[in-house]
């Protein structure tokens, strides 16, 4: 491919879809209708801060509708997008308690998870928010709602697909079927993703940690440790680490990706499953680390491989350059051990 030839991402897709195994064209679809979804809310969250100016901080706006939370317009507009086409028997989001089914009858192949508007304490201080999806294929269990529960409950190793959308200093989407990783940048003025960063690697080791550290006090003994390590001075391991921490969890896996490093959000003495959702942030984000070449473990066991119970389980979190990721596991089964 000439250097400077333009991929787009619907492009880039349909040129892709021959390396999935069932390919017939449907994932192709749902992947363009996140993108399309993504579109939509990036506009939106473009003018977050227009909001209180342009009076729309009423119950209604100007054309009489209601006006919503911007998570909850992300929320509703994901699963307009993914409703139509029908390629999902079921999908979960973040925002809803239960499984959202598509159809009774006659539904799709696919399931769709996703948390549509990642970082909510950021949303209103103009920080980087991002959307996260994850995508199964359809076990066939039985049509009942128990049975679409079922199928909304599959490990993270069973994914097909899973990607994120960055809505940061500019938008990406990044995403992997189980074949690499690819970034693409939206271009505004034509309102398409663009493919910038191909087959996308994480470093094998970092220099950066990321954690909510103001929970120090209310770590395990080994992590606890852990930490203490990476602050050391020891320049010949790359030490001390710097502290990179958004609060979104796509902005900062998103960073880990590119430099390398750690990400973790662990069990606390008040929250013994931390605060991640296996379902929603652990699983995607795992496939697409892993698929970069690098690590997601809960503090031992390989995230992908946790036997989901409930879709809002939550789950640790030590994910980012693999030699960092097992330094973090090392630490962690060492205290155990004692
Ligand atoms: P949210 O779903 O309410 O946005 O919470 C998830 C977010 C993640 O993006 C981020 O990693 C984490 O919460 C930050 O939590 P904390 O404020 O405890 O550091
Ligand atoms: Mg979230």
């Amino acid at each position: 491919m000439p250097k400077s030839s333009i991929v787009t991402l619907d492009r880039f897709i349909l040129d892709r879809q021959i390396e999935f195994r069932y390919s017939s064209g449907e994932l192709s679809r749902i992947l363009y209708d996140i993108s399309l979804a993504a579109k939509v809310i990036n506009r939106e969250v473009n003018k977050a801060g227009l909001v209180d100016i342009l009076g729309l901080t009423n119950a209604t706006n100007v054309h009489g509708e209601e006006v919503k939370k911007l998570d909850d317009f992300a929320h509703r507009e994901i699963i307009k997008s993914l409703s139509l086409g029908g390629q999902c028997c079921v999908l979960g989001s973040e925002e809803e308690e239960d499984i959202i089914p598509i159809r009774e009858e006659d539904s799709g192949e696919y399931i769709v998870l996703f948390d549509p508007l990642d970082g909510s304490s950021n949303i209103d201080v103009n920080v980087s928010i991002g959307t996260i999806f994850s995508i199964y294929r359809r076990q066939h269990q039985e049509g009942t709602v128990e049975g679409l529960r079922k199928e909304a409950l599959q490990r993270g190793d069973s994914q097909v697909a899973a990607g994120y959308v960055l809505y940061g200093s500019s938008t990406m989407l990044v995403y992997t079927t189980g074949h690499g990783v690819n970034g693409f940048t939206l271009d505004p003025g034509i309102g398409e993703f663009l493919l910038s960063h191909p087959n996308i690697q994480i470093p094998a080791r970092g220099k950066y940690y990321s954690t909510n550290q103001g929970y120090y006090h209310l770590w395990d003994e080994g992590l606890k440790n852990y930490m203490r390590y990476l602050i050391e001075d020891d320049p010949a391991t790359g030490r001390p680490y710097s502290l990179r921490y958004i609060g979104t969890l796509v902005a900062d896996i998103h960073r880990t990706l590119f430099y390398g490093g750690v990400f973790f959000y662990p069990r606390t003495k008040t929250n013994p499953s931390g605060k991640l959702r296996l379902m929603y942030e652990c699983n995607p984000m795992a496939f697409i680390i892993e698929q970069s070449g690098g690590m997601a473990i809960d503090g031992h066991q390989r995230i992908m491989e946790i036997e989901p119970k409930r879709l809002h389980q939550r789950e640790p979190l030590f994910i980012g350059s693999s030699a960092d990721v097992r330094q973090a596991q090392f630490f962690l089964t060492q205290q155990e051990a004692k």
